[in-house]
């Protein structure tokens, strides 16, 4: 992906863990790499197209000086999140916070923390087979869209689904989400199990009836094997109630381990499933 730099931005700031160091203030630099695409402003040569540095860095020093943190990282993640969420073109940055004049009584040149943050793409499986189904689906899903760490929410059709997994229990209504959010995966899925508690989800047996079931499906290419947490979502190739309201949202979109797109997986499954019946 292209790139709009900018290094040295020197700004005054009062960090630190230090009382004196929010007394007295002193010179931050900070370094950015701004991942965006430039092609449509290369050839258009409209700045509306792009994005305005001079705007970031001004977002960058108003962000820094508009409060006090202590810690490097916390004033780097502020600062990163305040970018992404004004310039909605920059999809990912890469944000190095230098301290120089940091209070280490030994000679050295810099001290700094560099992060990286983007609008990361995420697929979520969401089902329910109790209750008020599709309102329990529909108020989590204008939850997440209302979160400021969350844009471009859509969702699938929602379709009646027998319960598979061998317990007893009443049809679901199962569908996909798509969206792009700053959160990494283990945030999004506290986020998530948030609002399966708002839902009054009940754990009692696994694979059981719930009022409300949020999965990650895919999260950007990547891979994740914590039983916290695991993505590619584990079990979402063998599942039509997964892979097809997925293949309506993204059915190009590919299976980091299985290197297949989401309409193969389904055709796959699909097949699979006609040769059981026959
Ligand atoms: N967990 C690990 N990876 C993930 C992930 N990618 N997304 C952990 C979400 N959670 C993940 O989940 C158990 C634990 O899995 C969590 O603590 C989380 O940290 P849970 O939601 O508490 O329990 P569960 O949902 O009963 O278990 P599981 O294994 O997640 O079940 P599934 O996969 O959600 O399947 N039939 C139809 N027709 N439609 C359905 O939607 N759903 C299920 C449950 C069974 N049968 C169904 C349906
Ligand atoms: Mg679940």
């Amino acid at each position: 992906m292209d790139e709009i730099r900018i290094r040295g931005l020197r700004v005054f700031a009062h960090h630190g863990v230090f009382p004196e160091e929010n007394r007295m203030g002193q010179c931050f630099v900070v370094n950015a790499a701004l991942r965006l695409s430039t092609q449509r402003a290369g050839e258009s040569d409209e700045l509306e197209h792009s994005v305005h540095y001079g705007e970031v860095c001004q977002c960058l020093t108003e962000t820094l000086q508009g409060q006090t943190w202590k810690l490097l990282e916390a004033a780097a993640e502020h600062a990163a999140r305040a970018v992404l969420l004004r310039f909605p073109l920059i999809r990912s940055l890469e944000l190095e916070l230098c301290k120089p004049a940091a209070p280490i009584p030994l000679p050295f040149e810099d001290v700094s923390v560099c992060i990286t943050r983007r609008w990361n793409r995420v697929y979520l499986g969401v089902g329910s087979n109790l209750g008020d189904r599709e309102g329990l689906i529909r108020t989590a899903l204008d939850a997440l869209a209302r979160r400021e760490d969350v844009r471009k929410l859509r969702c699938s059709t929602l379709i009646e689904t027998a319960p598979y997994g061998g317990v007893e229990q009443p049809p679901f209504l199962n569908g996909a989400a798509e969206l792009e959010t700053l959160l990494e995966p283990e945030a999004l899925l506290e986020v998530l199990h948030a609002l399966e508690a708002d839902a009054e989800r009940v754990r009692t047996v696994r694979w059981g009836p719930r009022t409300l079931d949020l999965d990650i499906l895919l999260f950007e290419d990547r891979v994740l094997s914590d039983p916290e947490l695991t993505v590619p979502h584990l079990d979402m190739l063998n599942r039509t109630f997964v892979l097809r309201p997925l293949a309506e949202l993204a059915p190009g979109a590919v299976h980091p381990l299985r290197r297949r797109t989401v309409a193969e997986l389904l055709s796959e499954l699909e097949e699979r499933e006609a040769e059981r019946t026959c």
